[in-house]
């Protein structure tokens, strides 16, 4: 559910009681796509804003905490990720990151709506920024097909940027879908998925992970990160690993890497692996 009442854009999320509003200026576009409702707005505070389904995408202001810890932790885990699959991600913003990671060879985006890419480039350009990579590649498609039919053992690390588990993005949530993730994985591969809040949403985090295990995967960890912009203004991304544990990553990798970041670095990295004490409890770490 979403308002707009006195140049507030409102996103009051049901399950967490609460709302996260943003005092906008104006609605710069809002288009019905066969699978979604995309809306940008332009705000005071906060940059140009993305919305689907009323639920907040992102804003200018704030996304690189949320894109920074979607990618970068994954890729500093792996030792080497030649080959990456962003399912979903149509902003490009995930994209964007796990460019900047020069053992990179490869990374293709499979996003089902191409609207999302197009409204990106528009109204986000920032974001889209590598897009001409020639190691950047962008699909339209289905991602769940896509992962289903990826050649076996040829992906090092598989990022899931998708919308709340409802409507297009809910069969990403599932051990079917993470079976497949897991078939296209190579040894030591990484699958690591945007997994909600851990204030409102812990019972969804525990159950992905019991499926990313029973899916074959040897090790898995969520990471809490501040997002203002999304309920509770608190979220998380879980990783799982093919073979591997997920103790360490490359800590002077990390700390010495080539290209600037404005959230993530490794003492962040190591703090994000630490869980609070109510999470810890309930997902049994
Ligand atoms: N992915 C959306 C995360 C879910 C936000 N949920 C919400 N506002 N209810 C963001 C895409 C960024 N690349």
């Amino acid at each position: 559910m979403s308002s707009t009442e006195s140049n507030w854009f409102t996103e009051a999320y049901e399950p967490s009681g609460s709302s996260i509003g943003f005092r906008v200026t104006e609605r710069l576009h809002a288009e019905k796509t066969p699978f979604q409702t995309i809306e940008i707005y332009d705000s005071t505070d906060w940059g140009k804003l993305m919305v689907i389904d009323g639920c907040m995408m992102l804003t200018a202001r704030d996304n690189f905490l949320y894109h920074e810890m979607i990618a970068h932790p994954a890729l500093f885990t792996h030792a080497r990720a030649k080959r990456v699959v962003i399912i979903g991600g149509g902003d490009c913003g995930t994209l964007r990151e796990v460019l900047r990671h020069e053992e990179v060879e490869h990374a293709v985006q499979v996003e089902i709506d191409e609207r999302v890419t197009r409204l990106a480039e528009k109204y986000f350009p920032e974001l889209c920024e590598a897009n001409g990579d020639p190691r950047a590649e962008l699909r339209f498609d289905d991602g769940i097909r896509y992962m289903a039919e990826c050649e076996p053992e040829s992906v090092d690390v598989v990022i899931v940027d998708s919308t709340d588990p409802v409507g297009p993005a809910e069969g990403l949530f599932n051990a079917a879908f993470y079976a497949s993730c897991f078939k296209a994985l190579r040894p030591a591969g990484l699958l690591v998925q945007q997994s909600e809040s851990p204030l409102a949403h812990l019972e969804l985090i525990k159950s992905m992970r019991i499926a990313m295990r029973s899916a074959g995967f040897q090790a898995v960890k969520t990471l809490p990160f501040p997002q203002p912009c999304y309920p509770t203004g608190w979220w998380s991304c879980t990783m799982a690993r093919k073979g591997a544990d997920l103790s360490g990553f490359r800590e002077r990798g990390a700390a010495t890497k080539q290209f600037a970041t404005r959230y993530y670095n490794a003492d962040i990295h190591r703090a994000a692996l630490a869980l609070p004490e109510f999470m810890r409890e309930a997902l049994g770490e």
